[in-house]
């Protein structure tokens, strides 16, 4: 099978002013189409060298499969949970998901700073994430670099956001603060208590 580029559940404008139409436009349609297509191509190497019994040239190729599936999985997750204000984005969590937040991270507030310091401290590339231990359901706030998939460090991923510089340099330039606490007001919880709903 090849992965596809999914779609944006809303217009590349739609999250204005907080990410311009240009960011997610190149975002979505250059980035994440890029990994797409180098996941699928490192595939295609991979099953042509499975074949043959080269196992030097699987092992080789297993970089790239996680470098760019990472990237494929973590921006399918983005462009979910992200919504304009009219479709519910920046709307504060509710029921279970509201509840669990509160239980481990005290309250929303709390969960809030503490994520928003957590992300805004990531070094270079990479990613704030919210997941949940999918044993025990405690929720846990975790760094991921570069196009780490928090999965394949052992947490389910609720909520991420991208702080790469392709996410907000056109926009913000250098200032990464004022994107993280800027996107709070576009954060879709809806979509991220379905994903918690789905895992409890
Ligand atoms: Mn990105």
């Amino acid at each position: 099978m090849t992965y596809q580029l999914p779609d944006l559940p809303y217009d590349y404008s739609a999250l204005e002013p907080v990410i311009s139409g240009e960011i997610m436009e190149l975002h979505h349609a250059k980035h994440h189409a890029a990994y797409v297509k180098n996941l699928n191509a490192a595939l295609d190497q991979y099953k042509e060298a499975e074949a043959k019994g080269d196992l030097t040239t699987m092992l080789s190729l297993e970089s790239a499969i996680s470098f760019n599936g990472g990237g494929h999985v973590n921006h399918s997750i983005f462009w979910e949970i992200l919504a304009p204000p009219q479709e519910g984005g920046g709307e504060r969590p509710e029921g279970p998901l509201a509840s669990a937040i509160n239980q481990y991270f005290g309250s929303f507030e709390n969960f809030q700073e503490a994520f928003t310091k957590m992300t805004v401290a990531v070094q270079g590339s990479g990613w704030g994430w919210l997941g949940m231990h999918p044993q025990s359901k405690k929720l846990i706030m975790h760094p991921c670099p570069n196009q780490l998939a928090l999965k394949t460090i052992g947490f389910e991923p609720l909520m991420g956001i991208d702080v790469w510089e392709h996410a907000y340099y056109l926009q913000y330039k250098n200032v990464r603060p004022d994107y993280v606490k800027a996107i709070w007001s576009v954060i879709n919880w809806k979509a991220v208590g379905k994903r918690y709903d789905a895992l409890t």
